[in-house]
């Protein structure tokens, strides 16, 4: 890939601090069930498994929001991610099995610095039901799967109980598909964010193809780097049952890879987030085998060979 290194390296995020449902820890052993490294390899890609990632305690202050729960030890993933993701993506590009939506809170910030160090601005791609946009005092489930974009962004009120950050992303960076289900406070601050938003409803007017193409367009046009965090519960909960969160009218099979076919073709991808995979809630391993699949896409697999690169 143009300017990217060609390796992949997996890395095992086991994180389920985020939710308040057990099963998400399991992530990372059911996508190596699945597969996911032979897959990578069978496009003709070295992949490395760089094994499980170990939290780092951060002393976080006690919240007032009495909802929140496991905010120390999510923070402690979050310092330890954001290092991983650094580190790994030196000379690889790193696929992060999670684990719950609160580990990109972690390895986007890895990816900024990996990304200042580059001299380019960062991208990112939020394939989700949700906006993941809620701080800790505006969070009513008191899960932290539900706030990464919201620190990362830098909003307030993550100083003292979040590892801090040392540059926010840009909302006019993010381009968010896939949304049905936005709390009140996320959709205030999408309101005037900048953030390119496609829910449900876009996506059945227009199709995935354009707005996809346009943030594509973007990021090439700023010489940018690229992080995709794809949450299971992007996809309809009848192909992808594997999750805590399901959100009926999701994207379709081919939907789906139709954005992986488009992404890999862009050339633009350094770094991709595997995350909500419940694996105690899935179906003989469909939605494990369904997210592998959808990774092959965006590494290169594909239907027929093309004559060019487009996107
Ligand atoms: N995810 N907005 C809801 C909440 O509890 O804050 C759902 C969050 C879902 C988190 O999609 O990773
Ligand atoms: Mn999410
Ligand atoms: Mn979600
Ligand atoms: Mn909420």
């Amino acid at each position: 890939v143009d300017g990217h290194p060609e390796r992949c390296v997996l890395v095992g995020a086991p994180v389920q601090s985020g939710t308040d449902r057990l099963g998400c820890d399991m992530g990372p052993s059911a996508y190596r069930a699945a597969g996911l490294a032979g897959a990578i390899r069978d496009l003709g890609i070295p992949v490395e498994d760089a094994g499980t990632v170990v939290p780092v305690p951060f002393a976080s202050s006690a919240h007032p929001n009495r909802a929140i729960h496991h905010l120390a030890e999510t923070a402690g993933w979050t310092r330890a991610l954001t290092a991983a993701a650094y580190a790994h993506s030196a000379e690889a590009r790193p696929i992060f099995l999670g684990g719950d939506h609160s580990l990109s809170a972690g390895t986007v910030a890895g990816m900024g610095l990996r990304a200042r160090d580059e001299g380019r601005p960062l991208f990112v791609l939020w394939l989700d039901a949700h906006a993941d946009l809620h701080t800790l005092d505006s969070t009513v489930s008191g899960n932290l799967h539900g706030v990464p974009l919201a620190y990362l962004t830098g909003r307030p009120g993550f100083e003292g109980y979040f590892p801090p950050l040392h540059a926010a992303l840009d909302p006019s960076r993010i381009c968010m598909i896939g949304l049905r289900s936005v709390d009140p406070a996320e959709r205030a601050i999408l309101r005037d964010s900048g953030t390119r938003v496609h829910d449900m409803r876009d996506i059945d007017e227009t199709g995935i193809v354009a707005p996809l193409r346009d943030f594509l367009r973007a990021v090439a046009g700023a010489d940018g780097l690229l992080h995709v965090s794809l949450d299971v519960d992007f996809l309809d909960p009848g192909i992808a049952p594997g999750v805590g969160t399901t959100v009926p009218g999701g994207a379709t099979f081919r939907e789906a890879h139709l954005i992986m076919e488009l992404l890999h073709d862009s050339g633009l991808v350094r770094s991709l987030d595997l995350v909500e995979l419940n694996p105690f809630l899935d179906d003989r391993g469909r939605t494990a085998l369904l997210m592998t699949d959808l990774a092959a896409s965006l590494f290169g697999r594909r239907i027929l060979d093309r004559p060019t690169r487009s996107f």
